[in-house]
């Protein structure tokens, strides 16, 4: 991850989209900006984390690898393997337990799931997944958690994406939304098993994270 001054920081987030809640389903918002003013908390404690646990490439149970490469931090981290989809308290590569969830990305989680309505919200699982230009999430339902009464916060780092927020079928036309560097999604509720993904990531480079894209997915997984 590249590192700029503070001075950068804000410079660069100036040309940010407006600060503001967009809601984008019955139970659903993207807050814009919403995690610019933790990301100096925020940066070092995930650095920290991929120090410890770096990114990495999955398989599919169908045996393809993920165009995003991934690593966790929390309790559990989602995995695949050609076994199938798991979440584990156990990074399979290093076969040590993922980083601790840091107090910072917890607390962001937290705040951002209060806003859009989620309190209590307490996540054990923070999947960290990296994309470079090129790289895309297929359409797919977050269902491997015990407990859907908990909601998705995602937050995204880095370089614009377009977000595909679709329906309760495979089928349904999704919804395009940009999301960008510093904006927090989260979903929940009658949303919470709403097909989504990610187009593939165009060409570029952001100003502070380089050329790529991270997002941060908090979810009650256990
Ligand atoms: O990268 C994103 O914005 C979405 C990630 C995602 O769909 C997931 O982790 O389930």
């Amino acid at each position: 991850m590249d590192t700029h001054s503070t001075a950068d920081l804000f410079n660069d987030d100036a040309l940010q989209q407006p600060a503001g809640r967009e809601q984008i389903g019955e139970q659903s918002y993207v807050f814009r900006g919403y995690a610019l003013p933790w990301l100096e908390r925020l940066l070092p404690e995930l650095r920290a984390v991929l120090t410890q646990s770096p990114f990495r490439h999955m398989v599919t149970p169908g045996g393809f690898t993920m165009s995003a490469a991934l690593s966790s931090c929390g309790e559990l981290g989602w995995t695949t393997s050609r076994q199938g989809y798991r979440y584990s308290p156990i990074d399979p590569e290093r076969q040590l337990p993922w980083p601790k969830l840091p107090d910072g990305l917890r607390e962001l989680a937290i705040t951002a799931a209060a806003a859009a309505g989620f309190d209590g919200f307490a996540p054990d699982a923070c999947l960290i997944n990296r994309y470079v230009p090129g790289a895309r999430m297929s359409l797919h339902q977050d269902k491997n958690e015990r407990d859907f009464s908990a909601p998705v916060v995602s937050v995204s780092l880095g370089l614009p994406a377009v977000f595909l927020f679709g329906g309760h079928q495979r089928s349904d036309k999704p919804r395009k939304i940009s999301l960008f560097h510093g904006d927090v999604a989260v979903w929940g509720g009658v949303d919470r098993l709403r097909f989504h993904g990610v187009l593939p990531i165009k060409e570029g480079v952001h100003p502070r994270m380089g050329p790529q894209r991270i997002n941060l997915t908090f979810r009650a997984a256990g």
